[in-house]
């Protein structure tokens, strides 16, 4: 295999600092070296590297935007934005465990918790010592979280929590999971931690997608949580949805490292397989294929480089972490199936990267708010009116 050299053809890297460039270098060779040999053993026995996640930790990866003091490093949103695409570049499922560590656990743990919450999880989520989950998707309640079942009771000893979450990332390999239910109405966040009576966390077998990623259901019956596990700060939907902006964010510059790999993978199998007696990379409609997702990757780097800046100045509206994460998971499996194509048969084998790549982005596409719900965000900002109910 050619050494990946990533694609920057509008040359983004001018206007990269030298430490982001050194941070993006390294997790890309840590990619290099311990995902991509053995990812698509991982994608076909659906299992995942969770054994990763010390080594994740040591390079910094987890909760990397936060405070030093706990275990964080302070980076810029380009820097966090780098390290997920470099992620995802090896596979959307690595990405996946490192965002929702990041974004949907140290995030409201940091955002919304108690000094106490904070002290006794961000150093161990930090490190890696420790796995987290977010469970606001509920099996009848997903692009409507506001209607969501899952409720808590106040009592003497704590808080009692009835329901169920569906499609949980990292939910059965998780020390702490953030659950989110209703107590009286409101929408309230509660850390449930491993071995609570009343609590489990069962895998979704079935999928054809990210299955180098545990999805898990989790069930919640009578489980009793001491009342120091509510998250003190959030209160309401917003919560939730605020985390949320925090993953898109990351999925937003992820999605393109999967893009950068297929379109590796197309540009170098285009110029070794010969086809009427020449490399298909000298044919027209080949090369149309590879300036498109040229074009397409650079748009998005535009958008993301751009949306990291508003992010680090305070200045960052959600309707527009609402058009990355659109934009850049539609043009990923765009360019992902059309790399897939362009392998021939080939590409469905998966000693190549892109059908995985294209099936691990079917799920990119829907979760974290599908595409039509990302358009009906953008929609309401645009015209002031909600087309959602
Ligand atoms: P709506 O009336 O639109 O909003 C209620 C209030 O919240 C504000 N708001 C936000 N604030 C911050 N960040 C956001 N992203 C926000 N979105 C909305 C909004 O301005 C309003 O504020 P105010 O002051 O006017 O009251 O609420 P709604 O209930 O009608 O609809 C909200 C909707 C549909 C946009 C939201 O529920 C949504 O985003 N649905 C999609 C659900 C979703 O994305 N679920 C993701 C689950 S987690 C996951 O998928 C993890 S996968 C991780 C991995 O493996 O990588
Ligand atoms: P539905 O909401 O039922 O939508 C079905 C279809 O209807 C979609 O096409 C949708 O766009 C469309 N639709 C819905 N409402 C409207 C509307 N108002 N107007 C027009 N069209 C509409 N959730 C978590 O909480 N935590 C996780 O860690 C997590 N990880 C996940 C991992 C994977 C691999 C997957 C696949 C999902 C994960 N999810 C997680 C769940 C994910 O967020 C939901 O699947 C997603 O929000 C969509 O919800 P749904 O699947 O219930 O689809």
């Amino acid at each position: 295999m050619t050494k990946f050299q990533g694609l920057d053809f509008c040359n983004f890297d001018a206007f990269l600092s030298e430490e982001e460039i050194a941070i993006r270098d390294t997790i890309r060779s840590f990619v290099d070296k311990e995902i991509i040999p053995t990812i698509a053993e991982h994608f076909r026995a659906g299992t995942s590297p969770h054994n990763l996640a010390k080594k994740l930790g040591d390079l910094g990866v987890f909760g990397a935007s936060l405070p030093e003091e706990f275990g964080g490093s302070n980076l810029s949103s380009t820097a966090y934005g780098l390290i997920m695409q470099e992620l995802e570049r090896g596979d959307s499922a690595i990405r996946s465990f490192a965002s929702v560590q990041s974004a949907l656990v140290m995030y409201p743990i940091f955002t919304f918790g108690s000094d106490e919450q904070k002290q006794k999880w961000l150093p161990k989520l930090a490190s890696g010592e420790a796995i987290g989950c977010f469970g606001l998707t509920e099996p009848d309640h997903g692009s409507d979280p506001s209607s969501m079942i899952t409720n808590a009771v106040k009592t003497d000893d704590g808080y009692i929590l009835n329901g169920a979450k569906m499609w949980i990332t990292n939910g059965s390999a998780a020390d702490v999971a953030i659950v989110w239910a209703k107590l009286n109405s409101i929408v309230r966040g509660f850390l449930v931690e491993k071995g609570t009576q009343g609590f489990e966390a069962n895998d979704i077998k079935s999928k054809l997608s990210l299955r180098a990623s545990a999805t898990s259901e989790l069930i919640l019956s009578d489980c009793l949580v001491p009342t120091s596990n509510l998250l003190p700060e959030a209160i309401g939907l917003k919560a939730p949805l605020k985390c949320l902006n925090q993953a898109r964010f990351g999925i937003a510059w992820g999605a393109m490292g999967a893009a950068m790999a297929c379109y590796d993978e197309a540009l170098n199998y285009s110029q070794e397989r010969t086809q009427f007696g020449k490399p298909i990379s000298a044919f027209q409609l080949v090369q149309k294929k590879l300036a498109d997702m040229a074009t397409e990757i650079s748009k998005a780097q535009g958008i993301v480089m751009q949306l990291s800046k508003l992010k680090d100045i305070g200045e960052l509206h959600h309707s527009q972490v609402s058009l990355a994460k659109r934009n850049n998971v539609k043009e990923a499996l765009k360019i992902a199936r059309t790399a897939r194509e362009m392998l021939g048969a080939n590409g469905i084998s998966d000693e190549y990267q892109s059908m995985r790549h294209a099936n691990n982005l079917e799920s990119v596409f829907t979760y974290e708010g599908t595409d039509d719900i990302h358009a009906l965000i953008m929609g309401k900002h645009i015209t002031g009116l909600s087309a959602f109910h």
